[in-house]
């Protein structure tokens, strides 16, 4: 029994311990220790791993990431899991979707491989980079703890320069998915609590001066360049050449800035312009390409580019019946030209950041993007603990996106009870918002007075547009308040209907009412006469463009499954809700296309 082995500390103490996570809950892999992975090549670490499902956290206990690999006829002692042999999975993956006894699995698992390194040559640094492990990841290598990291949909990097043995080294992931009440999302959300590393592990090698962050917007006067570099270098040069920039930024205490005069074209969706960027510090160089273009609110108008623009949305989840969370790049462009041919120029990426390809193609491809994270719902708002998780996972995306010119909103939560703990945190969330990147909106999903019939929610004042979820012809049966709610409301800044929507089982759904095709198409139908009414409304995301697992959906048309898709779970069958959002928006672009050009400029 490795209890009573040199591994455990003594033998009842990892059975009776129940603080046994302490010691690995550090969160040290955070914002601060990501790096700018822009244009380097890696070594990908995705393929087959051991894999072991652990729901009593025995792993931890025992420290199954200090066993060697041995021959099991060597063993000294009994064991409980070998971390060297038996079971494997694919990463990038989701368990659920690997096996059939995965599938509600909720809890810890270890993911175990083997890397075969090089001597490290003079003056490297190597770095893990993870895409996404929902949702608490704890990594060793070769025996020891590197650092562990929160949320489950952003990137985090650990440096390993000196843990990497020249030969045989062992990567160990203890990923847990267990949803708690102090987690960012909670216990309770509307999408499937998928499990494991769902998106790409790559290993760096970089030289000893290591960029780890470059931003760069359009700023009064050009472009202002803001750069973060972990190293020796007394200077960073910034290449844009298709702007005739090529500047050297001088760096203290590894920071600096620098506002270059340039006259970018404009990157907008019907002109998604982009420029190729380089920037170089000591023998480090990084890559990317970066469109600049404006965004602001006027009043009750959101200007892109100083004219006034009309967001024609839908929502999306990151969901695939066969691959649960993981995506890849023709997933997201499928995604996207299902998007365009409803007429969108924009798109709300639900509830929490999605893969990092999706900004760069929507970059390329000219869409306006919201992103969010999973304040979702109740969140245990007053424990300071659950507010750094968020704050971090706020970072992280904006540090990973910010210099997407897709992006126009970062969203802070969504559908959240008006307490004064949850209006100080999600005001510190939108003010940090702001700090990390003054370039673009904030926003969220806010609430309804639906004894006033209005919009009422005090965190509307601190964001910059109100996202509004409503269910008119769904949850809330009488269409009549919408318009009530319309007319009393007189915000004083853009609203977007960040939701609307009907579920419509397209395989086994009822020939009428609830669930049937016919309902959610008049229900869009409604909604669209409703809003189009209402001037303060600049932008809409139905809800939503596929179907997608959720565990708290079982009726019979739902069958685990959330029917709002205007495309079934398929990501082929459209149903005729589709060809009626698809108008209202190729009305509105017809109008846009109409409006003289230096309207609002
Ligand atoms: C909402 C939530 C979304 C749900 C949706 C629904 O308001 O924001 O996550 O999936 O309603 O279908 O009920």
């Amino acid at each position: 029994m490795l209890e009573r082995s040199d591994l455990a500390e003594n033998a009842l103490q990892c059975l009776h311990d129940e603080d046994y996570d302490r010691p690995f809950n550090t969160q040290s892999l955070n914002a601060d220790t990501m790096i700018f992975t822009g244009g380097r090549s890696g070594l990908s670490l995705g393929g087959t791993w051991n894999f072991c499902v652990d729901l009593l956290d025995t792993g931890l206990r025992q420290k199954w990431f200090a066993m060697t690999p041995e021959a099991p006829e060597d063993r000294a002692e009994p064991w409980d899991y070998d971390p060297y042999a038996g079971e494997t999975v694919q990463v990038p993956s989701c368990w659920q979707m690997q096996k059939e006894k995965w599938y509600f699995f909720e809890g810890s698992a270890w993911y175990t491989r083997a890397l075969e390194a090089g001597p490290p040559a003079p003056g490297t640094r190597r770095f893990l980079h993870v895409g996404a492990a929902q949702y608490d990841c704890k990594l060793f290598v070769n025996g020891q703890f590197i650092g562990n990291h929160y949320g489950g949909s952003t990137p985090f990097c650990a440096e390993l320069t000196e843990v990497l043995r020249e030969g045989r080294n062992w990567i160990m992931f203890c990923v847990n998915n267990t949803r708690t009440l102090d987690r960012v999302p909670m216990r309770n959300t509307d999408w499937f609590n998928y499990g494991g590393i769902y998106r790409e592990v790559t290993l760096y090698e970089t030289a000893e001066t290591v960029i780890r962050d470059v931003f760069v917007h359009l700023a009064p006067g050009g472009i202002r360049a803001q750069v973060e570099v972990d190293g020796p270098a007394a200077e960073a040069v910034l290449d844009i050449p298709g702007l005739g920039i090529r500047a050297a930024i001088p760096l203290s205490g590894g920071k600096g800035e620098a506002v270059l005069p340039a006259d970018p074209d404009l990157w907008s969706p019907d002109n998604p312009v982009l420029y190729d960027l380089s920037l170089a510090a000591g023998a480090d160089r990084v890559t990317d390409r970066v469109g600049f273009r404006s965004i602001e609110r006027r009043g009750t108008d959101i200007l892109l580019n100083g004219r006034p623009v009309f967001l024609r949305g839908i929502s999306v989840h990151e969901d695939d019946a066969r691959l649960g969370k993981v995506t890849s790049e023709a997933d997201i462009r499928r995604r996207f030209v299902h998007a365009k041919e409803l007429g969108c120029n924009y798109l709300r990426l639900a509830h929490y950041p999605h893969h990092e390809l999706a900004a760069k193609i929507a970059d390329e491809l000219g869409l306006m993007l919201w992103e969010e994270v999973p304040v979702y719902w109740a969140i245990d708002f007053a424990n300071p603990a659950t507010r750094r998780d968020a704050e971090n996972q706020l970072r992280e995306l904006i540090r990973r996106d910010r210099n997407r010119a897709s992006v126009i909103i970062w969203s802070v939560g969504n559908e959240n009870p008006d307490t004064d703990a949850r209006l100080d945190f999600m005001k510190g969330l939108a003010d940090l918002a702001k700090a990390e990147d003054p370039t673009r909106l904030t926003s969220a999903a806010c609430l309804v007075n639906h004894a006033k019939l209005k919009i009422e929610d005090r965190l509307a004042q601190h964001i910059d547009v109100i996202g509004l979820n409503e269910y008119y012809g769904w949850y809330e049966e009488n269409f009549e308040e919408l318009g009530i709610i319309g007319r009393n409301s007189a915000p004083d800044r853009p609203v977007v209907i960040s939701e609307t929507g009907a579920d419509g089982d397209s395989e086994a759904g009822p020939a009428r009412g609830l669930f049937s095709l016919d309902y959610q198409s008049e229900v869009y139908r409604k909604q669209i006469e409703t809003l189009r009414g209402l001037d303060y409304v600049k932008g809409m995301s139905p809800w939503i463009l596929y179907d997608f697992r959720v565990e708290r959906r079982q009726n019979p048309f739902q069958r685990g499954w959330n029917r709002k898709g205007l495309i079934a779970g398929d990501k082929q069958a459209k149903k005729p809700a589709f060809a009626i959002l698809a108008a209202y928006y190729a009305e509105l672009a017809r109008a846009e296309a109409a409006q003289p050009a230096e309207a609002g400029a």
